[in-house]
């Protein structure tokens, strides 16, 4: 019999991942349920409630291909061409991400993505079950436990246990009382603070739309991104603790209306309801998730953020759970008759990778918020421009190769340590790009620099 039709699959959790996964395994044929501990956001209605945004790029976007959903994702979206770079003068700067409009990133409502993913995931013959949290999962009998909004608990008997449900996972609490799976979470010690900049009365959008915008301040940094009603979701990130400026320093909004006004001048004029958003909305705390093992052998598997959370500054997080949905699917639609099988070689796929876009995460934040730009990083800069220009196919930038390509995140580290140390190289000595030989320069990229793979 073919292996879809008699593996039963139980996903925990509707958010993105979950979603989305449920949607690429009922079209390959599985029998999907899925149970979300909230109710149904399309019964309640995002709409009128506070926007969120994410930014999707290359990775995300092609898990949605796969499951036919792109063009309608793409028409909820915002184009973002690169980041718009805001001075403590009010001057702003545009970097762009990519060579031109082909690659950019695109902001995209969280509230709307999993609405349309949960429609998908629906129609593709999925049953959903909301208000039903995971509490209890026994993995011998494999009878699981949820609890509604109104406290009453049932039992279902599971079938492959796909855990979909978020950072705090209540299936990797379940799987970490029977197996060491090495958990750790390494704490930022930054946490955020979500801001509101409403559209201009008459005028749309209060900045640029078609961007990412920071105002990078060395130790801490805001940033915003355009949602499709003309308004942008801002966020302020800060050291959790410590001297002022910290979250808990800024404890009320008169005191952090202050530090705006010294600092995101330009930012704070365009938030009119700044003192209600610092009072309603809750400081959020970020961190890394590790795990050294995803499963327990052929019942229970970790993916998305239930497996490795990462913090938030390259906007990689559901670009790399939507990559795992699509492996996942694949693996399945493979070798599903054999779980144990499938759920070792998606660890042994997408491990190292999740690991790498950790890394690279937490490497973009110091990037990100270094406003006092760096003579040698802008050098660096120049001459990594050059080279993109001369030979496109051994240099390309680490944005670039994390948001426009799906080369493995493990790759992408790789690949930039080796560019980096090249030009490293090349710059010893100088402080203009004037100085380097760029044609010297070239002959060496083709001779220590392998070919990228084709990326398109
Ligand atoms: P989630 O989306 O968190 O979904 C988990 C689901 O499980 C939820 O619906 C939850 O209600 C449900 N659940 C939890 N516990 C249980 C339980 N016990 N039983 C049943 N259901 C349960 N990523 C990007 O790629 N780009 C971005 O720009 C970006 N911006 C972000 C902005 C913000 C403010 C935040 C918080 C995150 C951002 N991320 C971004 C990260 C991204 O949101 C996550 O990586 C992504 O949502 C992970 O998807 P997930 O399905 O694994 O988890
Ligand atoms: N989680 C993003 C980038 C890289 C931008 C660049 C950065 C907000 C929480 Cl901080 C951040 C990026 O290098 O120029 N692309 O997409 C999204 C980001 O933050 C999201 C909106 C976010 N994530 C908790 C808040």
């Amino acid at each position: 019999m073919h292996a879809a039709a008699r593996t039963s699959i139980t996903i925990i959790g509707a958010g993105l991942v979950g979603s989305l996964l449920a949607t690429l395994l009922s079209q390959r044929g599985f029998t999907v349920e899925v149970f979300e501990r909230r109710s149904d956001p399309r019964e309640r209605g995002f709409l009128g409630g506070r926007s969120i945004n994410l930014a999707l790029a290359e990775r995300g976007l092609q898990a949605l291909r796969e499951a036919g959903l792109a063009e309608a994702v793409l028409q909820q979206a915002v184009m973002m061409r690169g980041r718009m770079v805001h001075a403590v003068d009010g001057s702003e700067n545009l970097q762009r991400y990519g060579l031109d409009d082909s690659e950019v990133i695109r902001s995209v409502s969280r509230g709307g993505l999993n609405i349309l993913l949960l429609d998908a995931a629906e129609r593709a013959g999925a049953h959903l079950h909301f208000d039903a949290a995971l509490t209890h999962a026994d993995f011998a009998s494999g009878v699981i436990t949820l609890v509604g909004d109104g406290g009453g608990s049932r039992q279902h008997q599971a079938g492959l246990l796909l855990g979909c449900d978020g950072a705090g996972s209540a299936l990797r609490g379940a799987m970490l009382a029977q197996a060491e799976l090495g958990e750790r979470i390494e704490p930022l010690g930054h946490g955020y603070k979500e801001l509101e900049i409403p559209a201009l009365p008459g005028r749309g959008f209060a900045l640029e739309p078609n961007a990412l915008h920071i105002w990078p301040r060395g130790h801490y940094m805001c940033i915003a991104l355009p949602n499709t009603e003309g308004t942008f979701t801002a966020t302020l990130f800060l050291p959790s603790t410590g001297p002022y400026p910290s979250l808990a320093t800024l404890h009320d909004a008169a005191t952090a209306r202050s530090f705006f006004q010294d600092q995101f001048a330009d930012a704070l004029r365009l938030m009119p309801t700044f003192d209600h958003d610092w009072d309603a909305h809750p400081v959020g705390q970020l961190a890394t998730l590790y795990l050294d093992r995803w499963y327990l052998d052929g019942r229970a598997l970790l993916l998305g953020d239930a497996a490795h959370a990462i913090v938030p500054f390259h906007g990689q997080g559901m670009n790399a759970g939507f990559e795992d949905a699509a492996e996942l699917a694949a693996l399945m639609a493979a070798h599903g008759t054999d779980p144990a099988a499938v759920f070792d070689e998606f660890e042994r796929r997408r491990k190292a990778n999740a690991d790498a876009i950790a890394a690279m995460s937490l490497a973009n934040y110091i990037e990100m918020r270094d406003g006092v730009a760096d003579p040698h990083y802008l050098l660096k800069r120049e001459l990594a421009a050059a080279l993109t220009e001369r030979l496109p196919d051994r240099f390309m930038s680490r944005y670039r190769m994390v948001s426009f390509t799906r080369l493995p995140y493990a790759y992408c580290v790789a690949r930039n340590d080796e560019q980096t140390a090249l030009m490293e190289s090349l710059l010893a000595g100088h402080t203009r790009i004037e100085e380097v030989d760029l044609e010297a320069a070239c002959a060496r990229a083709l001779r220590e620099l392998s070919p990228l793979p084709a990326t398109r």
